[in-house]
């Protein structure tokens, strides 16, 4: 099981790296390594198990954040109507998106950010996601709200590319032309 030990913190390589497609057929070492990340997920919001082994609760995770540099996330979050969005998705690709976008209110973390970085991080208010279960069936999602900040902060990590580089440098809490969402 994942631990704290191996998610890998800014200054490791893999997260600056742009991440390789899975091979489909996927091949069993692919699928173990995107169940990890989903069982990670599901277990640091797990009150029993999270503490016990001293997980910081996440949403989301990308495999070059375990040191990976292959494209597989996992995400375990609800959305607005309490729907589950709880996956592994391999070669995760966004296929459409809205021209309006959104942004967290609370702005954004990392749980390979050991800081605070304020500000605005700009996302896509909806978009469409294709790619594959860790079972080697193709899987799409529509997502809104939290689930589309979500997964575009996750395939951000395959691309190298950090929350705060999309940060406004000037004014980090410079509204995006965007419809805020969140607390
Ligand atoms: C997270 N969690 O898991 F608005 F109920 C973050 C951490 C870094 C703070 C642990 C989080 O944002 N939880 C959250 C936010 C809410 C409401 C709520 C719970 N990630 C995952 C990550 O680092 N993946 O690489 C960061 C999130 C920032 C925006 C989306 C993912
Ligand atoms: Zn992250």
């Amino acid at each position: 099981m994942l631990t704290m030990k191996d998610i890998v913190r800014e200054g490791h390589p893999a997260l600056r790296e742009k991440s390789a497609e899975v091979e489909i057929p996927i091949r069993e070492e692919d699928k173990t390594t995107a169940l990890a990340l989903l069982e990670y997920v599901k277990n640091s919001q797990d009150p029993d198990i999270g503490p016990k082994f001293g997980l910081r609760p996440g949403i989301g995770l990308a495999a070059p954040q375990i040191g990976v540099t292959k494209r597989m996330i996992a995400v375990h979050v609800e959305g607005e109507d309490g729907e589950l969005y709880s996956c592994a998705v391999i070669n995760p690709k966004i296929t459409s998106h809205s021209v309006q976008m959104t942004y967290l209110e609370s702005g954004e973390g990392c749980l390979s950010v050991d800081r605070d970085v304020p500000g605005y991080v700009p996302r896509y208010a909806k978009l469409t996601v294709k790619g594959y279960s860790p079972d080697g069936e193709p899987v799409e999602f529509k997502l809104k709200g939290m689930p589309a900040i979500v997964f575009q902060h996750e395939i951000d990590h395959l691309d190298g590319i950090m929350f705060y580089d999309r940060i406004n440098k000037e004014n980090p809490f410079q509204p995006p032309a965007a419809v805020p969402f969140g607390r």
